[in-house]
């Protein structure tokens, strides 16, 4: 019995499929402390104190602010965090997600 083995002759090269990052965006409101919500960056994008104000700023002025890019689990999962943490006091803080482009 024999078994005639043909090697490829053309190489494949796998291509590596990175997840489609997924875009975390905060909304300006009309209730929500500016420090608090500047204590949520720090606490779940873990941005510093300058970093922190400069996107509640902009989102304050401009009406929403692109916050971080993630796969969409971990947008969605901080988004939701993030949303609950202003939940939880009463605020209503909001965090969306959507894909970038
Ligand atoms: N606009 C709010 C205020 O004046 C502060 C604020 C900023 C709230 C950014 C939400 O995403 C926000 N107290």
């Amino acid at each position: 019995m024999s078994q005639t083995v043909t090697a490829p002759r053309t190489k494949i090269t796998p291509k590596i499929a990175r997840p489609p990052l997924w875009k975390v965006i905060l909304l300006n409101d009309d209730y929500t402390p500016r420090e608090f919500v500047v204590v949520v960056l720090k606490a779940v994008f873990r941005m510093s104190e300058e970093q922190a104000y400069n996107v509640m700023i902009t989102a304050h002025r401009r009406g929403a602010c692109v916050i971080a890019v993630f796969a969409k689990d971990v947008a969605d999962t901080k988004a939701k965090e993030a949303t609950e943490l202003g939940k939880s006091k009463g605020y209503p803080l909001f965090f969306t997600t959507e894909p970038e482009e």
